[in-house]
């Protein structure tokens, strides 16, 4: 099942939520400030950790990797690095990467739910319209019991709306 809901991916009681990361793990603004604000240092040290050994360079746009949820009601956060907007450069397929590569990563650790961000539509840019059909299209034939999509503001919530309906239309 697919919903979408106006409010705070912190405060989501599903089993995974998706964190819009930059590749060095380590923290930003917008949903990435938030959650590591709101779950606290546990977070963070697994990230260090992953910068460690297996991300040594930093997450590659379109992965994902789980960390612990710290004090989130979660139990999981799935970072993924979303791509920057570019007008010049077709990314789609990347931001498409994010949603598939966070589903498997969380259908690997058995959980059954989890909320979504808007991806890429904030510091990075991504026109919404664009952002919520490459998103929804991504998820629409997984398996997963529940995904959430969390949108932040009216107007994005607004957005994602539309396009779902018009996606279940079609
Ligand atoms: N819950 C749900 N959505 C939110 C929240 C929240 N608490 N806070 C903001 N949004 P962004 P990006 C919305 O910028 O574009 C960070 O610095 C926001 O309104 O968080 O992928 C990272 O470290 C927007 O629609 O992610 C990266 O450097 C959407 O979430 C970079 O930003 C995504 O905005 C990633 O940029």
């Amino acid at each position: 099942m697919i919903e979408i809901v106006r409010g705070d991916i912190t405060q989501q009681e599903v089993d995974a939520v998706v964190n819009a990361a930059n590749s060095s793990l380590l923290g930003g603004g917008g949903v990435d400030g938030a959650i590591h604000r709101k779950g606290g240092p546990e977070i963070l040290a697994e990230c260090r950790k992953l910068r460690a050994s297996r991300y040594g360079k930093g997450l590659p746009t379109g992965q994902a990797v789980a960390t612990t949820a710290g004090n989130l009601p979660a139990r999981w956060v799935i970072h993924t690095v979303g791509p920057v907007w570019s007008k010049s450069e077709e990314r789609a397929h990347l931001l498409a990467d994010c949603h598939r590569n966070s589903l498997a990563v969380a259908a690997e650790l058995g959980a059954r739910s989890i909320a979504f961000p808007a991806i890429s539509t904030g510091v990075y840019r991504w026109p919404l319209e664009s952002a919520a059909e490459i998103a929804l299209a991504a998820v629409r034939d997984s398996s997963m019991e529940l995904i959430r999509f969390v949108l932040f503001d009216d107007n994005a919530y607004r957005v994602f709306k539309a396009q779902f309906a018009s996606g279940e239309a079609g």
